[in-house]
């Protein structure tokens, strides 16, 4: 079987590979720091073939969008090999390469001297976040949505969702139900949250954008020194979708000042601190673009993203962990237990965040 040195030879990188090291935090696809001998450095990545069906359309789109990037930030004087990921093609071309035991690789040229952080450190942090993502959603305002595929069906159709979490919950494949009756009878009393915003696109209700789907802090690259964003990354789910996704996708993650799968759940909340930090620099940026309907379900979008991201996590968790990657056998319940637990806090801070969106619109 080809090693990742092996794959990494098949691209055209400045001069030969030596050695290549796990590098990242994702929950889907395997990321490598890959070191060339004149001393160059690129990010390898396996795709998750499982999770991306459809690796080429995928690949397509990166293409499709980092382009069409690399000429907005080239237009405004910015560094389009710093602000943007830039794929490095195979020496035959390809985006892609797929491997003798069918798993499919990609390198993209590496972004040094950023940071990449799991929880916020200093509060500034999150105010770039937001103007990273907001300025992403600003700079894809004018793309053109029917050039892209849609690489996970349904990825953010909390209706459906929910009806896969009820079916995985019948199925019990790993025979865990049992375990955590606790968190399903929680879904179950919070089903409602998954009707808040997904009905309204065919209602005609919400606009659908080119959004990243995908916002959580780790998924910005900040500058080490200032903290600065430098660039928005994980671009695999970049399709149609709401505002709402990716500003509620960040609150989700970053507002906790805890880890995601953190065990202790006195330490998992909803800091409104954070929360205006981040809704400040996202609105600084796109929010003259938004309608008022998105505008008034700002705060309600971080429950809905977090009530989702929980259900899929428990559904994970009782179907025998094989979607989202694990390090132990509790891992998708307690990452579960915190989304959770931060659904409720977040229920109780509606009002405060509606008054802290005000601020800024
Ligand atoms: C996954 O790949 P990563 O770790 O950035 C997942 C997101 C979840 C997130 C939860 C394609 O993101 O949808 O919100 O984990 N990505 C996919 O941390 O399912
Ligand atoms: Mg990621």
């Amino acid at each position: 079987m080809e090693n990742a040195i092996d794959i990494a030879k098949k691209f055209a990188l400045t001069s030969e590979p030596v050695k290549a090291e796990g590098f990242g935090s994702g929950h889907i696809n395997s990321t490598y720091r890959l070191e060339c001998e004149d001393g160059s450095v690129y990010l390898l990545q396996k795709i998750n073939n499982h999770v991306f069906a459809d690796v080429d359309g995928l690949m397509n789109n990166i293409d499709l969008v980092t382009s069409f990037l690399r000429k907005k930030i080239e237009a405004r004087g910015g560094d389009p090999m710093r602000e943007t990921r830039n794929i490095i093609k195979t020496k035959d071309g390809k985006n892609y390469y797929q491997s003798e035991d069918g798993t499919y690789w990609r390198v993209f040229v590496f972004i040094d001297h950023t940071i990449v952080l799991q929880v916020v450190e200093e509060p500034k942090h999150f105010y770039y976040a937001g103007k990273a993502f907001g300025n992403f959603q600003k700079l894809l305002a004018d793309f053109p949505a029917e050039k892209l595929t849609e690489t996970i069906p349904n990825f953010h159709n909390t209706v459906s969702r929910y009806r896969d979490f009820e079916r995985q919950i019948a199925e019990n494949r790993s025979g865990r139900a049992e375990e955590c009756a606790k968190e399903i009878a929680f879904a179950r009393r919070y089903d409602w949250v998954a009707r808040t915003l997904y009905p309204l696109i065919a209602k005609g209700e919400l606009p659908l954008r080119v959004t990243h789907n995908d916002t959580k802090l780790n998924n910005v690259m900040l500058d080490e020194k200032t903290g600065e964003p430098v660039c928005v990354i994980d671009l695999d789910t970049v399709m149609p979708g709401l505002s709402l996704y990716d500003f509620g996708d960040s609150m989700r993650f970053g507002t906790n000042p805890a880890a995601e799968d953190e065990k202790d759940l006195d330490k998992v909340y909803c800091d409104l601190n954070l929360f205006e930090q981040y809704a400040k620099g996202f609105l600084e940026e796109c929010g003259d673009s938004l309608t008022k309907r998105e505008i008034e379900l700002l705060p309600m979008s971080s429950i809905t993203m977090t009530y989702e991201c929980g259900i899929r996590f428990l559904a994970d968790f009782v179907d025998g962990d094989h979607y989202f990657k694990t390090e132990r056998p509790e891992h998708n319940l307690d990452r579960a237990r915190t989304q959770f637990k931060l659904v409720a806090d977040m229920e109780t801070k509606l009002d405060e965040m509606h008054k802290i969106v005000a601020k800024y619109v």
